[in-house]
């Protein structure tokens, strides 16, 4: 049974789990305001673990194409405090979304479980702070950067190029000192990709088993989606149809906005699979 050890939690991935987005920046919670948005996001946070989330991934740096950088300093105020309140007041795994080491340490220090880095680990000095704290670590890949990426992305075969490129980031990680077990890894859907090149992946998605880590997927109301159906459309259903055919390929984890229904239509999947292995 694939599992995922935390210092003092478990995560069992033996069927598909949920991970709550929580965006901690000040255009996600609109009134701008510190405390305010610190507020906010906890009382967000709390909602989607009603919903059925086992993990909340806290974010305070935008990585949409074109995105401004924040600074450290910005990124620390906002997640720290959230990091901190959801420690103290909830049962669940803390997942930090960052590419910065020093955002890292803060975070776990703080009582995060596991770091989310869409840049791979490949900042200076990113592997070596994972391997020092010794929690799980998600490696995400982007072509590009986010200010870049959406320009003229190009594979010769986006899946394998992918393999290839998680090949090369886990060996660098064993080397840096992180072990096998604390690795996850995800394809970064959006991230230097076509709508072209992202359904390709989400196709061939079953592919990524050959690495036997276990597989986080993002889909949730990507441009990707907004590509497919009508341009005023929200997205959920249409994000929520990814999900189930990311778990049906074997995802383990699904990064979500919308958890509620999320949750209900993996219960479907959850069913279906079972289903198969009692065959
Ligand atoms: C992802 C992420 C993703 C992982 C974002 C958005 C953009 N982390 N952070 N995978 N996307 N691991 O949510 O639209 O796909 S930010």
């Amino acid at each position: 049974m694939k599992q995922i050890h935390f210092k003092n939690k478990q995560l069992n991935l033996s069927s598909p789990v949920v991970m709550g987005i929580l965006n901690v920046t000040p255009d996600s919670f609109s009134d701008g305001g510190q405390h305010n948005t610190v507020e906010l996001a906890v009382k967000h946070a709390k909602r989607m673990l009603e919903e059925g989330a086992e993990v909340i991934d806290i974010g305070g740096e935008s990585t949409r194409p074109g995105a401004p950088a924040v600074s450290l300093e910005d990124e620390l105020k906002r997640v720290i405090p959230v990091i901190e309140i959801l420690k103290r007041e909830c049962d669940c795994i803390i997942s930090i979304d960052t590419s910065k080491p020093e955002v890292m340490k803060a975070a776990i220090d703080a009582g995060a479980d596991m770091i989310n880095d869409v840049c791979g680990l490949q900042l200076d000095g990113a592997k070596e702070m994972a391997a020092e704290l010794a929690v799980p670590v998600c490696i995400m890949h982007m072509q590009g950067t986010p200010r870049t990426m959406q320009k003229a992305p190009q594979y010769e075969d986006v899946t394998r190029d992918i393999i290839r490129f998680f090949k090369e980031r886990i060996s660098a990680c064993l080397k840096a000192g992180i072990k096998r077990e604390m690795l996850l890894l995800d394809p970064g859907f959006g991230f230097g990709k076509s709508v072209s090149h992202n359904y390709q992946l989400l196709a061939t998605l079953a592919k990524f088993h050959e690495l036997e880590l276990p597989l986080l997927i993002g889909l949730s109301r990507k441009s990707m989606i907004g590509a497919v159906i009508a341009p005023q459309s929200d997205r959920i259903s249409g994000s929520i149809a990814g999900a189930v055919i990311a778990a049906m390929h074997g995802a383990h984890i699904l990064r979500v906005h919308d958890v509620k229904q999320t949750k209900e239509a993996l219960a479907v999947v959850t069913a279906t699979l079972n289903g198969v292995k009692s065959d």
